[in-house]
């Protein structure tokens, strides 16, 4: 009954009611009936009916939640202290480069030596200098030249000629060696279209009459195998999820479905079955973009909501402050955050860490992560933008494409100096070493779950609605959208915390 069709009938009873009463038979959706029951029991002195008069005679109130979750009591299963994070990869603290020469030398001979060590333990190949020692001092007998060798090297060049013909340059520490793909062979000439600047690769072929040229037959990528058994991400209980980009500080920070969120994981809502998951959430991971930044683009001024960084982080940190304390939250940086730019990103200052809640572990970008056993890669995803630009089929509409060829590299982000500015560290902290179960990307705001051999790939999209920026490029968001994974059985889903879908 509406707030006239109340007051007509009690009137009609010969009471009076004041507004708050109103409020209450409206809030509890009085039917006609019950109110004609009401007016036999309440005490016919009553001159103004008030609030008070009809507690006790309506029937107590019931649980707000659907009838399926009236026995569910809503409860966070587990502690804070049944969710260990171990942080087994991270640049942060470790960080040594002053940019010198020397040290790109170093960088490219770590990532050289780990991942050609990858395609060794599958071919034998051999260093390019012995193929030109083997021109000059002693020719190769014609047995010999027709026969099959395999080097691993790192794409230095490509390029196409007049005959749709690829060559690359290889190089590996002991030299350089063209490497022509054939246009007739179809299927090579599609996986050599495919590979971009600074990967490493291993070539199996044929070398040309006069030892110049290798005659491309094979091209292996250091991958991982189609089976494996780690030792890790096994039985497992409770649920991880997955964000990015919130960009705290935009225009376009999505305020509404960001506190339904919160809401959401404090156990306030109404849908039996998102309570269910509330209640056994352990891990929440973080990839990167906490804030919208300053200076990140020419013209970002317009786009703020708030101008100042530190309170940009000061919000963040309040909200982080309304998710559970049993919770354990791991936060990496991304390009939009107050950390160096160059990756691998080292996490957060002291200052800003220190306005963030006790569950929070803050970790670099990338950061290799063990939640209770299931290994997390995480990292922002940057690259993404090169593997979009130069990698057939792989679309910011479906993110996990870009991050297949990471995997199949071995390296979160294979091409030095283009988009991704890479700090020459002593170690490749980009490089896939140890094998995760997850790994986790962000970025390009979109949400996407794969899996790729074994291993589960989700980029968990963002917070922002699309900026004009993002309108100039076609870039479509999906955001307000959250991946999860049950830990017992690697099953995933989407909680879509999206109005408007
Ligand atoms: O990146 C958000 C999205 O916007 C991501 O898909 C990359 C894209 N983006 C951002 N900057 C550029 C430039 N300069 N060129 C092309 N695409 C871009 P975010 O890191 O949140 O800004
Ligand atoms: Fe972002
Ligand atoms: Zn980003």
């Amino acid at each position: 009954m509406d707030e006239t069709n109340i007051l007509e009938k009690v009137s009609d009873a010969g009471f009076m009611i004041n507004s708050d009463a109103v409020s209450y038979l409206i809030s509890r959706q009085i039917s006609e009936t019950e109110l004609d029951k009401l007016f036999l029991e309440i005490d016919p002195s009553v001159f103004v009916i008030e609030t008070h008069h009809l507690i006790g005679i309506l029937p107590e109130q019931k649980e707000k939640s659907p009838p399926a979750a009236d026995s569910f009591e809503f409860k966070h299963l587990y502690e804070f202290e049944d969710n260990p994070v171990v942080v087994l990869e991270d640049v942060s603290n470790k960080a040594t480069s002053i940019g010198e020469y020397n040290q790109f030398v170093q960088y490219f001979r770590d990532r050289y030596t780990r991942l050609s060590e990858m395609i060794r333990s599958r071919v034998s190949a051999r260093p390019i200098e012995s193929l030109k020692k083997n021109r000059f001092v002693k020719p190769l007998s014609p047995k010999e030249r027709g026969s099959q060798i395999t080097i691993i090297g790192m794409v230095s060049e490509k390029s196409t000629t007049n005959n749709q013909h690829i060559i690359l340059a290889l190089e590996d520490p002991t030299g350089t060696i063209p490497v022509l793909i054939n246009s007739k062979e179809t299927d090579l000439v599609e996986m050599a279209e495919r590979l971009v600047l600074d990967e490493v690769i291993g070539v199996t072929g044929t070398l040309s009459p006069d030892g110049a040229i290798l005659m491309a037959e094979r091209i292996i990528q250091p991958d991982v195998p189609n089976s494996y058994s780690t030792g890790h991400g096994k039985a497992q209980q409770g649920y991880a999820l997955f964000i990015s980009d919130i960009h705290v500080g935009s225009k376009e920070f999505m305020k509404h479905e960001w506190e339904t969120f919160l809401d959401f994981l404090n156990g306030r809502s109404e849908n039996p079955q998102l309570l269910k998951i509330a209640s056994e959430i352990r891990y929440l991971i973080v990839a990167g973009d906490i804030v919208d930044g300053i200076g990140i683009y020419p013209g970002q001024e317009a786009d703020l909501e708030i101008s100042e960084i530190y309170k940009q982080y000061e919000v963040i940190a309040s909200y982080f402050h309304q998710i559970p304390k049993n919770i354990h939250i791991v936060v990496a940086p991304g390009n939009h955050d107050a950390v160096r730019r160059a990756e691998p990103q080292i996490t957060f200052s002291e200052e800003i860490q220190k306005m963030f809640p006790k569950n929070v572990t803050f970790v670099g970008n990338p950061a290799l992560v063990s939640l209770d056993n299931i290994y997390v890669q995480i990292y922002h995803g940057c690259s993404m933008d090169d593997l979009v630009a130069n990698v057939k089929g792989v679309s910011y509409q479906s993110p996990t494409t870009g991050m297949v060829e990471m995997v199949k590299r071995r390296h979160l982000a294979p091409t030095y100096g283009s988009r991704v500015m890479i700090s020459p560290e002593k170690k490749d902290y980009l490089l896939i070493d140890k094998i995760p179960d997850i790994i986790h990307c962000g970025h390009v705001h979109t949400v996407g779950i794969d899996v790729y051999k074994n291993i589960l790939l989700i980029n968990s999209g963002t917070w922002q609605s699309q900026t004009s920026f993002q309108k100039t490029v076609n870039i479509v968001p999906t955001p307000a959208k959250v991946p999860f994974v049950d830990l017992r059985t690697m099953k995933t889903g989407i909680l879509n915390f999206n109005d408007a879908n």
